[in-house]
Parts: C-alpha cells; sequence; structure tokens
C-alpha cells in the first residue's frame, strides 16, 4: 500500500537530556499538529533531524527505535555540518537573500558544498523508506535540492514542496551564485506551494529567467513534466486557539494579568530574534509613540516577547544586543516609580501564557519587514473569541493578503506605526467588532487543516494531469503501432512543419536552413513512391525555393498563400490583396522603433513583427500592447493578427494551414495521413484534418493533436524509423 512521507529539516519532537538519557518529547508546532493527521497515519512517516547531535552508534539505533514508535525517522547530522548546512548555508545565505536583506548574505562554497551533502544525506534516509506509488511533501528552504535529488532516483513518484519563508524577486535571486541549481532542485517536485501568490510569480520568473524552461501560466513544463507552482497560505488550528480559554492554567494565568493591568491598555509583540521581524523598527515607533503622546504615560504598555533564536549567528548576536539597548532606553527615558512602559522578554513561554496574552492585549503589534506568513498575527485573532481587539500588521507579511481587516502598515515607515498605535487605542468598539469578526472568518476557514488537505488534493491532480498528457506522448510503443499502419499503407500523405519541427528556434530567422542529417531524411522520405511529402510553413515562398526547391516534395509557403507542386511553379490564392500592408508596416515600425532588438518581416501576404532578440519581458509587454493596438486596426479589413512563438503574424483572414492543407487533399484518396507542427497555426491543420490522421504536436502543451513529441529532435528520430 502507498504511504506518505513528510520530510523537513526539523522532527517535530523536542529533545533534552536526562540523567545522560535522551528524553524524546512530540513538539506541537503549527505544522506538527497540521500533519499530525497525516504522519501518525499507518505506515506513513516523518523523516528530518532530531534536534541533537548523537554521536554513538547504540545511542543513535535506540532514538532511532523510539521514533519509530511515533512514525518518526532520524537524519542524524554531526556538528560541522549543522555549522556549515544549517547555521551556514541555511541561515546565512538563503535566509537573508529570501528576506531581502542581501547584504547579510554569505556566498561561502564550503557552506554550498556542505548543503548539497546534507541534502544528499536525506535523500538516501528517504529512499530506504520510499516505493513506487508513495507521496513525498518536503517543506522548507534548508531542502531546496531535495525534490530534483529524489526524482532522479524515482523519476515517477509524487513530489510536492511547500517554500514556509518568502520567495524573493528575481533581482534578489539572481545574487546566489549557486541559483540555476537550486532551482533545478526544487523543479524535482510536482507541485511547488508558496505562501502568496506574488511569491509563486516570483518563483517561476526566476525559472523561466534563468533556466530554458516555458511556463504557461503558472504551469511549468520540466523535461516531459507538467510542474505546478501555486499559493496555498498556511493557516492555524483555529479552534485550539479559540478554546484555550476554557483551559484552567490559561484562565488563571488570565486573571493575573487583569490584576495587574488593571486600566492599562496592552499592546502585544511575540517574535523569535530575527531582523527580519522588525523588532528594532517597532520599538522605535513605540518610542515616538510615547514622546508624542504623554497623555498615554501609565496608561499602555508593550509587552514584548523575544523567543531566542539563531544566537550565535553574528547578526542575531548584534540585533540582541540593539533591543537591550532601546528596551533600556525607552523605559529609562519614560518609565514612572509605577510603572515602565516595555515589559520585555528574552525567552520563550509555554502556549498557555501565549494563549492568556492573545486574549488579553487589546493590541496585537505584528510589523515584520519580510516574513513568509506570520502565524502569531493569526493566533492573536483565532483568539479573539469576543471579537474585539486591533491587529496592526505589516504588509511585508504574507498574513496581510488575507487578514485585509487589520491596520496595515509599510514596517519602515515609523510615523505610520505610530499613528496606527493611536488609531487602535482610540477604536471604537464597534469598528473592532466588525474589523475582528471579517478576520475571524477568514482564519477559522483558511485553517492548517485546510491547508492540508488543499496541498494534497492538489498534488493528486497534478499527478493526472501529468499521467493524461503522458498518454498522448508518442512513446516508443506507439511509434511501433504507426509504423505498422505506414507500412500497410499503399498512399501516403505527410505534411511537416519547418520551424521548431524540423529544425531548433534560431535567434537569427536566416541561419536556420537544413542541415545535411535533415535533407539526407527528407531524401529518404521523399524516395518512397508512396509517400507525398507536404512542406507547410509560414516561411516566405522564396525561402521555401531556395533551401526545398529541388526536393521531391510539395511546398505551401506562407501559411498556405502560396502553393508548388512538384516540378511546377508557384501559385498564389486568387483575390489575394496586399493594399493594407502600407498602414499595417508603419505601426509595426513605430513599435520596432520603441523596442531595441525587434524587427519586421515582409512576406507578399502578411507582416510579421519579431521579438525574439528583445529583453525577456520587455518584448511580451511590447507584443500585447501591439495585438491590442493591431486589432483596433485591422477590424473589418479582412486580416487575422496571430500571436506566434516570439513573433505576432498579420495576414488576410483567408491565408490558413488548415484550409491550404484541406484543399491540397481534395479529390485524392490516402490511406495514410500524418501531420506535424509545433505552433498554433499548427492547430489549425490538426483539426481540418480527417480524424483519423496521425496528427502529432512538437512540444506537450495542449493541443488538437492525437499524439506529442518532445522536440525536433524526436522528430526526427521518429521519421528515421519510418524509412
Ligand atoms: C516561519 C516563517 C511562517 C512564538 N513564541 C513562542 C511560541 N511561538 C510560536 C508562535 C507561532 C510560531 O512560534 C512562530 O511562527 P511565525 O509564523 O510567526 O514565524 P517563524 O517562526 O519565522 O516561521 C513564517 C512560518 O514559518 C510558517 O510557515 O509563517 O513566515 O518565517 O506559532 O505561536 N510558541 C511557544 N512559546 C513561545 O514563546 N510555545
Amino acid at each position: 500500500m502507498s504511504k506518505t512521507i513528510i520530510v523537513s529539516n526539523r522532527l517535530p519532537v523536542r529533545t533534552t537530556e536526562k540523567d545522560g538519557e535522551y528524553v524524546l518529547a512530540p513538539s506541537e508546532g503549527g505544522l506538527a499538529t497540521g500533519l499530525g493527521s497525516i504522519y501518525r497515519d499507518g505506515h506513513n512517516v516523518w523523516i528530518g533531524w532530531p534536534g541533537l547531535e548523537v554521536t554513538e552508534q547504540k545511542d543513535q539505533d535506540r532514538i532511532q527505535r523510539e521514533l519509530a514508535t511515533m512514525n518518526l525517522k532520524p537524519v542524524y547530522l554531526t556538528q560541522d555540518e549543522i555549522n556549515n548546512y544549517y547555521e551556514g548555508f541555511s541561515n546565512e545565505t538563503l535566509w537573508p537573500v529570501f528576506h531581502y536583506m542581501s547584504t547579510y548574505a554569505r556566498y561561502e562554497q564550503s557552506y554550498w558544498d556542505c548543503y548539497y551533502r546534507v541534502n544528499e544525506k536525506f535523500r538516501d534516509v528517504i529512499l530506504e523508506t520510499a516505493e513506487p506509488g508513495d507521496i513525498i511533501w518536503i517543506h522548507d528552504y534548508q531542502l531546496l535540492l531535495l525534490p530534483g535529488m529524489i526524482r532522479a532516483a524515482l523519476p515517477d513518484i509524487s513530489i510536492g514542496f511547500f517554500l514556509h519563508i518568502p520567495f524573493p524577486s528575481f533581482e534578489l535571486f539572481r545574487l546566489l551564485p549557486w541559483r540555476a541549481e537550486l532551482l533545478d532542485g526544487m523543479l524535482g517536485a510536482d507541485l511547488l506551494g508558496f505562501h502568496t501568490f506574488d511569491d509563486s510569480r516570483h518563483f517561476i520568473n526566476a525559472v523561466t529567467r534563468l533556466l530554458p524552461i516555458n511556463a504557461s501560466s503558472n504551469v511549468l513544463m520540466v523535461n516531459d513534466r507538467a510542474v505546478i507552482a501555486e499559493p496555498f497560505p498556511m493557516g492555524i488550528d483555529y479552534e485550539r486557539y479559540g478554546s484555550m480559554v476554557n483551559n484552567p492554567d490559561v484562565k488563571d494565568q488570565l486573571k493575573q494579568l487583569k490584576d495587574n493591568f488593571n486600566d492599562i491598555k496592552m499592546i502585544l509583540s511575540i517574535d523569535r530574534l530575527d531582523y527580519s521581524k522588525g523588532i528594532l523598527q517597532r520599538l522605535q515607533a513605540y518610542e515616538l509613540f510615547l514622546q508624542l503622546h504623554p497623555e498615554y504615560t501609565e496608561k499602555i504598555v508593550l509587552y514584548m516577547i523575544v523567543v531566542p533564536s539563531r544566537d550565535n549567528v553574528p547578526q542575531y548576536i548584534y540585533l540582541r544586543d540593539e533591543i537591550d539597548k532601546l528596551v533600556g532606553g525607552i523605559n529609562a527615558r519614560f518609565r514612572t516609580i509605577n510603572w515602565h512602559p516595555v515589559h520585555y522578554f528574552y525567552r520563550s513561554f509555554p502556549i498557555e501564557t501565549l494563549s492568556a496574552l492573545y486574549h488579553f492585549a487589546d493590541v496585537g503589534l505584528v510589523t515584520p519587514m519580510r516574513d513568509g506568513m506570520n502565524l502569531v498575527s493569526k493566533e492573536y485573532v483565532a483568539s479573539r473569541t469576543n471579537n474585539d481587539g486591533v491587529l496592526i500588521l505589516s504588509e511585508m507579511a504574507g498574513a496581510s493578503r488575507e487578514l485585509i481587516d487589520s491596520l496595515i502598515v509599510n514596517p519602515n515607515n515609523i510615523g505610520a506605526i505610530t499613528r496606527a498605535i493611536e488609531e487602535a487605542l482610540v477604536m471604537p468598539k464597534p469598528e473592532q467588532y466588525r474589523r475582528m469578526k471579517q478576520m475571524r472568518q477568514v482564519v477559522a476557514k483558511f485553517n492548517i487543516a485546510h491547508w492540508v488537505k488543499l496541498f494534497m488534493t492538489r498534488l493528486q491532480e497534478v499527478k493526472q494531469i501529468q499521467q493524461s498528457m503522458l498518454a498522448r506522448r508518442l512513446s516508443p510503443d506507439m511509434q511501433h503501432q504507426v509504423q505498422q499502419q505506414y507500412q500497410k499503407a499503399e498512399k501516403r500523405a505527410i505534411f511537416l512543419d519547418y520551424d521548431g519541427t524540423l529544425v531548433g528556434f534560431n535567434v537569427n530567422i536566416d541561419l536556420a536552413s537544413p542541415d545535411q542529417e535533415l535533407y539526407k531524411l527528407l531524401q529518404q522520405l521523399t524516395a518512397d513512391p508512396r509517400n507525398e511529402v507536404i512542406m507547410i510553413s509560414g516561411r516566405k515562398h522564396e525561402t521555401l525555393s531556395e533551401w526545398l526547391g529541388n526536393m521531391n516534395m510539395d511546398l505551401i509557403a506562407e501559411h498556405g498563400a502560396w502553393t508548388k507542386k512538384q516540378g511546377a511553379r508557384w501559385k498564389k490564392i486568387p483575390g489575394l490583396t496586399d493594399q493594407w500592408k502600407q498602414d499595417i508596416y508603419s505601426t509595426l515600425d513605430t513599435y520596432t522603433d520603441r523596442t531595441p532588438g525587434a524587427f519586421i518581416e515582409e512576406k507578399s501576404y502578411s507582416l510579421v513583427w519579431h521579438y525574439r532578440k528583445v529583453e525577456e519581458g520587455l518584448g511580451e509587454l511590447r507584443a500585447n500592447e501591439l495585438t491590442n493596438t493591431l486589432r483596433y486596426y485591422t477590424n473589418d479589413k479582412g486580416l487575422q493578427v496571430l500571436p506566434g512563438d516570439k513573433v505576432i503574424e498579420v495576414k488576410n483572414v483567408e491565408i490558413n494551414k488548415g484550409r491550404a492543407a484541406i484543399n491540397w487533399l481534395q479529390d485524392r484518396h490516402y490511406d495514410f495521413v500524418m501531420a506535424i507542427g509545433d505552433d498554433h497555426t499548427d492547430e489549425d491543420i490538426f483539426k481540418a484534418l480527417p480524424e483519423d490522421t496521425i496528427s502529432i504536436k512538437v512540444g506537450s502543451q495542449v493541443s488538437a493533436a492525437r499524439y506529442y513529441l518532445r522536440n525536433f529532435h524526436e522528430v526526427r528520430q521518429f521519421l528515421a524509423t519510418l524509412v
């Protein structure tokens, strides 16, 4: 039976040492709760680092057995690996770049080497367990290479990947010396999940700019596999935070808070120690607030919890010192005998304490510089069972896309945070209720269980999409069947497109002439008296004459405007006009002047605007503009605007490859018709030809063709098997 394997850097256990023995206990983070229903079930398993260094083999074995009873499986890391893979590459290279703090990033080859080796180590542990048919869900930035490594070993297995931190804009991501390797690793997954739409957009952008991979909206074609990248905003265990208020311990703590902060309004701040969390800016804003609003003296308090984290990385030590100084300064400056304005704790607390604070605090102040999601903001909302309280939230947190009824601030704008604090403190109750209710609905619905379900369902769907695409692939088996049909046939018609079908895409359009291998193949194909080969292309008729005029084949040029039977002269479709060309030419010319690299190609009955040499992105932008402009000009003129592969073509509507192919077949009888083409002008042929045609698309995109081959190399190989 197939199973699900969860993989993350850290296993959901807390390990403590007691009297020289390790004691393991399940930890209760949000992710562990959400995935609990999965990994605890049946043969499923969660693989990761147990969080401590275990060197002795007998200890490793014992811990492994103990973990196995909780469906967990360890990957043991050495101290050197923790230093270089975890603290090094993950936290000193990837973390700052992905959080837009690239000046903090260190690009150390030794970090990278170790990161690579540890990802291999994870792979090896997974491969001890994984079998074809299993589902693997990998988490986060410590394991970006792992999907690719598993894919190489188990090509058909289902792999999902979720990134818990932001995916940066291409301009940041490109800084990484190992950027292509990282993307290749991630693309081993079938489904890539991110917290926000922007993150997934940045990822797709990075892939299409750095790798020779095309995207059609959020689908990336990786070799033959459709890989999907999209947002899955992570939620929390909503019910749990709501119901905790009934827990006796929470009730006690709540009572104490009420006694201690009787008439005082509390602003709550909870984060891990991290420069991405905007803790210093938050303190500066609070200081400014106290300075501007002396009337709040002894009436408010900032309750600030900072949970120790990564405190042997230099920037974190520095940050901790700065927080200490700032808090000290604020308290020294504004305190009175009975009151100090900041209550600062540098340690972690049990969840019951957090819950009491979430319930008690009048304002939740969450102002990260960058945050993948930020669960604290959602936990605050989920705990507000009375529907009151105000959340101030940074627009740089993923959560701000969902919690739109919070007071949203730019965390770099100290003045804006200060004003938001004031707005929160004076906000009338009805307004608080209105906002909080809306946010509670969102957090309730998009909870952690919902997130897990959406992701897993989508992962299955992606596999189905891949399988249905695979069914269309002209595999060696199916090629064999086509060969048999071909052998039996007495009279065959073979329509071949040229660019993209028989030759590759060339940045210089004149450099795509046939090579010796292609000439030989076409000669063999046309030498069989049972074959009629028709080259059907968008190229100028002069070009086809020059390249293929002496061959034993028929030519159809300019998408069907010109036809030439073997040995005969070129004929054009009667009644075509080219009067329109002057007007359209000047429009295309305007766009060429504005777009470096663009050029115009003139054919007898069409004009083509090429942007294959234009900067990525700009070309597409101009092409869209141009298409819209052309639609306006070509309306009612009997013209068609045809977007293609890095081209926009304007031509008479009467000209159409499908129509040309049908005309060509008229009054003739064949027992084998085949058509091969790559772009969407060829779709007209696939649609027009009789149903039993062997239609083959080059490339695995959606198509009317029955089969597909991956590229022109495969087309040549396939044709070679026929001759
Ligand atoms: C990463 C991404 C993304 C905090 N203090 C204590 C404590 N916590 C708990 C909170 C919350 C969690 O830690 C923190 O989660 P965040 O989402 O706020 O931030 P990161 O740790 O940076 O998490 C982040 C997240 O992954 C999930 O994808 O949202 O953007 O950076 O649940 O309650 N828990 C206990 N004691 C504490 O003192 N028990």
